[in-house]
């Protein structure tokens, strides 16, 4: 039997007790499906950016250093940031990682923490040495992503193509669609949105994207859609053409989650925006041709402590209905920017400290205020778009995690606006109307059970009785691949779970997560997505509002990975 002497068993415990205390140290408000939920890729994986040579830092060759940077990107940036700073994540900045050194670092990479940092190691997401090359490269100088500025032959403006001139696109509508009730879906692996007809349920075509597709939103008079990949790239599509496809696209950054598109009357139509996570910043276009017109800035200090952010990402973007404005929700400085476009050689911009950090949200029913979740404080700030200030902020539940939230009428409480929480499983009611419920305004009314933690994304409709919220990061592959479903009028009575994976009928045995319940115009079906693997089947699940009994299942080869989608009409008019 081997002996172990009692200094060699110290030592090598001592990193493991070493990574307890930083774990202590480092604790967040993070846990692990939040964590995996971050850490979905970033497109500047494959950035070239510059290897600093740091004499402090433990040596690594050009090809290890490219390696590192490019798992850094896809697994870790999205919590730690591009920079290192922090922000779901903890700083990772050299004054911290070299105090700390490669054998403390290696067991808090591999083994992770309580405090949420994913085990990547005992997981088998990285050999052990693969962590120990990203001890070494957490503890070189970040390199730093090239910013991406308007240049004509480079960056923006060398991105830009218009496919079909205004001029040369359809003067009236060429298909016989109903326009209002197709719904975009993302395709998240293959980068495309598949355009499908609600009526029918056909996929009308299959349209070319950006690198895993985001979110789609649809211009003021229905007519144009508009989607951003994570690579930053927008794809402008014509609902009027025979077959609708793109006319115009762009890259406005390295990276990307939000576009938006000008809805105060009199601006229909007329502009376009763009938030970055990569640069920081973002971009007002021309909104028939995407002409970048003008680049805004959002490094800046953070909302309380008041430090100096570098790269604050554009989370979610909305336009008010109330001014020529749009809302931008700005991540790490816990800020919304009002962002008045009436005269883009002198913006005028208001700046609205809330809570860190903001991600997601939505409208109330009145669309005057925006309900913002900051989910690293599990607060929502409700804005007031037409006073122009904050209205409340809302403690609710552990990482409020919206999509745009979900909108009804409250039988005692009045209009409430809903959000489920990635964190816990419980679903916050908010008062909305401080009019004729002022007591219940900005105030958590009700806390109601749900089935369990990671949950994305909630929905009701004006026309139904009912409220859904889906749990497609829960551990548990029961509730990841059901849904819950509320009756408005008896929240007491709980939920019924509705199998949606089930019903989808899918041949192999994909994650299957059930993902985002969109409804139809009329607000009497609502549809799902069944998202399992590239290399697996997904489907969309239909189900009748009325009965929650299965009405259709969308199956075909060209479905892949999908994730989020959005009913034309619905998402025009911010019904949700
Ligand atoms: Fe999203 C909205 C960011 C992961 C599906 N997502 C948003 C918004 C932001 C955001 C800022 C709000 C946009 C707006 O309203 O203008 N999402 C991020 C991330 O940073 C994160 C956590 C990690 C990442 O690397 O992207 C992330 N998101 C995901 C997913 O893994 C999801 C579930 C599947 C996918 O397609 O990648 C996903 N996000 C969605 C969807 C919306 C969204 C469907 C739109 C919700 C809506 O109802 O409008």
């Amino acid at each position: 039997m081997k002996m172990w002497k009692t200094g060699a068993i110290a030592a090598a415990l001592l990193p493991l007790a070493m990574a307890h205390a930083f774990a202590e140290e480092a604790k967040t408000t993070t846990n692990a499906p939040e964590a995996k939920y971050q850490s979905a890729g970033s497109p500047l994986a494959n950035v070239e950016m510059y290897q600093d040579i740091n004499p402090k830092a433990p040596p690594m060759s050009k090809a290890e250093f490219d390696k590192a940077r490019q798992i850094y990107f896809e697994r870790c940036a999205g919590c730690h940031g591009v920079l290192r700073k922090g922000a779901t994540g903890k700083p990772l900045t050299t004054d911290k990682t070299l105090a700390a050194g490669t054998d403390y670092l290696k067991v808090f990479i591999k083994y992770g923490s309580p405090a949420g940092m994913p085990n990547w190691g005992t997981s088998g997401e990285l050999s052990d040495d693969e962590v120990d090359l990203m001890a070494r490269y957490v503890q070189q100088t970040p390199p730093q992503p090239p910013e991406f500025g308007m240049k004509d032959m480079k960056d923006m403006k060398a991105t830009w193509k218009v496919i079909i001139p205004p001029d040369q696109r359809p003067k009236k509508k060429m298909n016989n669609y109903n326009i209002e009730n197709i719904f975009s879906t993302t395709l998240r692996d293959t980068g495309e949105v598949a355009l499908i007809d609600g009526d029918t349920k056909k996929i009308i075509n299959i349209v070319k994207t950006g690198y895993a597709v985001h979110i789609s939103r649809i211009s003021a008079s229905g007519r144009y859609l508009f989607v951003i990949g994570r690579d930053a790239k927008i794809n402008m599509i014509d609902l009027w053409m025979e077959k609708p496809d793109n006319v115009a696209e762009i890259r406005t950054g390295l990276e990307a989650r939000s576009v938006e598109t000008s809805k105060f009357k009199g601006y229909e139509d007329k502009l376009a925006i763009a938030g970055s996570y990569w640069p920081p910043q973002y971009v007002i276009m021309n909104g028939d041709t995407l002409e970048p017109l003008k680049i805004m800035a959002t490094r800046g200090m953070t909302v309380g402590d008041q430090e100096f952010h570098p790269e604050p990402r554009v989370a979610s973007i909305v336009a008010s209905h109330f001014k020529p404005e749009f809302l931008v929700n700005v991540k790490e400085t816990g800020k919304t920017l009002l962002v008045n476009y009436t005269d883009l050689n002198a913006i005028s911009t208001k700046e609205i400290p809330v809570s860190k950090y903001l991600h997601d949200g939505g409208l109330d029913s009145t669309k005057r205020y925006f309900m913002v979740a900051a989910n690293q404080s599990n607060q929502i700030g409700a804005i007031d778009m037409k006073e122009g200030k904050l209205a409340g902020l809302i403690d609710v539940g552990k990482i409020p995690h919206p999509g745009r939230g979900a909108n009804f009428i409250h039988p005692k409480y009045g209009p409430v606006w809903s959000t489920g929480h990635l964190g816990d499983d419980t679903i916050a009611l908010i008062g909305t109307d401080p009019v004729k419920h002022k007591q219940y305004a900005w105030k958590m009314v009700e806390s109601i059970k749900g089935p369990g933690g990671g949950a994305l994304f909630i929905k009701s409709h004006p026309k139904s009785k009912h409220l859904y919220s889906d749990t497609p990061l829960n551990p548990d592959p029961k509730l990841s691949q059901s849904v819950a479903v509320y009756d408005i009028n008896n929240l007491a009575a709980g939920y019924k779970t509705l199998p949606i994976a089930e019903w989808a009928g899918l041949k192999d045995d994909g994650a299957k997560r059930v993902v985002q319940p969109e409804y139809n115009k009329a607000g009497d079906e609502v549809w799902f997505s069944v998202w399992s693997a590239k290399n697996k089947e997904s489907a969309i699940v239909v189900v009748d509002d009325k009965t929650l009994q299965l009405k259709a299942v969308i199956k075909d080869p060209r479905i892949v990975t999908p994730t989020g989608h959005f009913n034309l009409y619905n998402t025009q008019h911010d019904i949700y």
